[in-house]
């Protein structure tokens, strides 16, 4: 079961001052139109039709919130690099997009979303140029990973991962990911859940486990740290 699958839409919002003020933590999802941002977002919401996916790039123009409980949100912005009038773009950037990633307190990190076979194009880079002063984390998809043989797969990886690097600090994360096939989700999950503060379902699993029955493969003794939380 995907850890996002209770997503449900929140509200559109075209004015910062429409921004929701219950917010605890939000998780931004950037990237070139047609990427597949909103693909994304269905892939770990478990969901065919949540965020609105189009052939024709540019049809997310202002910022979609999604609900994955309460205060905690999925937020997805409007794609750049499909052409459009300088004026609006400039419009759109000064307005909404620029200020809510630069000054928006409870977001805790951006998944930059590039086609795997396209990776850090001239408007990725400004773009993650721009947010890295920001101090927050950055985690790259590197989306229609289905497009790629298993060697270019690994080839790119590589690449991009070199690069992060240059960025120095532990903040820059890189994967694979395919909203066709649906792999990379769980790196995601893990990853996205750890900004947003919610706890993944094994985790939770394990530490609700009680002690493995005797004779079972799992019959030690229990580790120190282990176990409930009770007490807490
Ligand atoms: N093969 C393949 N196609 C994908 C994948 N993810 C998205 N697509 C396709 O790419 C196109 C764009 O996907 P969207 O999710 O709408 O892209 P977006 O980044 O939200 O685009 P904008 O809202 O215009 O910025 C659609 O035709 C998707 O079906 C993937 O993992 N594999
Ligand atoms: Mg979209």
């Amino acid at each position: 079961m995907p850890l996002f699958q209770n997503a449900v839409f929140h509200t559109t919002v075209a004015n910062l001052r429409d921004l929701p003020q219950d917010a605890i933590s939000e998780v931004a999802f950037a990237g070139r139109s047609n990427a597949g941002k909103s693909s994304a977002i269905n892939t770990l919401a478990g969901r065919v039709r949540l965020a609105f996916v189009s052939k024709t790039p540019g049809r997310t123009q202002h910022l979609n919130y999604f609900t994955l409980a309460a205060g905690k949100y999925f937020v997805d912005l409007p794609g750049y690099g499909y052409a459009k009038a300088p004026e609006e773009i400039r419009t759109q950037w000064e307005g909404l997009i620029g200020p809510y990633l630069s000054r928006r307190g409870p977001l805790v990190g951006l998944v930059v979303i590039m086609d795997c076979r396209r990776p850090f194009t001239e408007l990725d880079c400004n773009l993650i140029n721009w947010f890295r002063p920001t101090g927050r984390p950055i985690h790259i998809l590197l989306s229609k990973a289905d497009k790629l043989s298993r060697q270019e797969q690994t080839k790119v990886l590589r690449e991009v991962k070199a690069e992060l690097v240059n960025w120095g600090e532990g903040r820059y994360s890189v994967q694979l990911f395919s909203s066709l096939k649906k792999t990379g989700v769980e790196e995601a999950e893990a990853v996205l859940a750890g900004w947003l503060g919610i706890e993944l379902p094994q985790k939770a699993a394990k530490e609700n486990k009680g002690p493995p029955d005797k004779g079972s493969p799992g019959a030690k003794m229990p580790q120190q740290g282990q176990g409930t939380r009770s007490g807490r």
